[in-house]
């Protein structure tokens, strides 16, 4: 039985399972579910997540699970996109959660806002600005002293997570080319997955 992924394909938290499935040649049906257009508030979307939030998968067997970095560590459990070191799995984890409290939320936020609704620079949160541009600098000085990959020494899930909104970040007004370590690790990730 294949996996179900419902998921938006502008969305870098979906493209994330999407990325980790191919990866590891998961079998998955991809069923795509606007954010725009409300597809994430029917009744019948809601019942699989209350959250009324992409991605959510349906596991083989019945089971949902939604959460972007649950999903990809549950897809990639025992493969090589999960450090084998018990410290290099720690510090994955550590990026994992750094994404979704101190990344996405101002990066993906302000691309939203930007690219999606279509929202002059005067109406977004200035904030949003000055927080993705901490959390790309922080990226860009982590790369510069540690080398190609966020953990271990080998592509893993924080770099899938990490890179989803990163490749898209100029849509949300960041300028990249202050920040070139991250411009080469993101087109390292993306000939290695590989995307784009
Ligand atoms: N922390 C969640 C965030 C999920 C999320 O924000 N999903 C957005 C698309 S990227 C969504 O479904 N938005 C629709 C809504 O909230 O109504 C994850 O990593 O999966």
């Amino acid at each position: 039985m294949k996996i179900r992924i419902y998921g938006d394909s502008i969305s870098g938290n979906c493209l994330k399972v999407k990325w980790t499935a191919d990866y590891l040649h998961l079998p998955y049906d991809w069923a795509e579910t606007g954010v725009l257009t409300g597809e994430t508030r029917t009744p019948a979307f809601l019942a699989i997540n209350p959250s009324g939030q992409v991605p959510v998968v349906i596991l083989p067997g019945g089971r949902p699970l939604a959460q972007s970095n649950a999903i990809i560590l549950h897809l990639a459990e025992g493969s090589d996109l999960i450090p084998a070191d018990a410290y290099d799995r720690a510090v994955m984890l550590q990026w994992l959660f750094w994404e979704q409290y101190s990344h996405e939320p101002a990066i993906a936020v302000r691309r939203f806002q930007k690219h999606y609704l279509g929202k002059p620079d005067s109406e977004i949160d200035p904030a949003l600005l000055t927080k993705g541009n901490a959390a790309l600098a922080l990226m860009n000085a982590r790369l510069e002293a540690n080398g190609s990959w966020f953990a271990g020494g080998a592509i893993s899930l924080a770099d899938v997570a990490l890179v989803a909104y990163t490749r898209v970040a100029h849509e949300g007004g960041f300028d990249l080319s202050g920040y070139s370590a991250v411009k080469g690790w993101v087109t390292h990730v993306e000939k290695t997955l590989p995307i784009g």
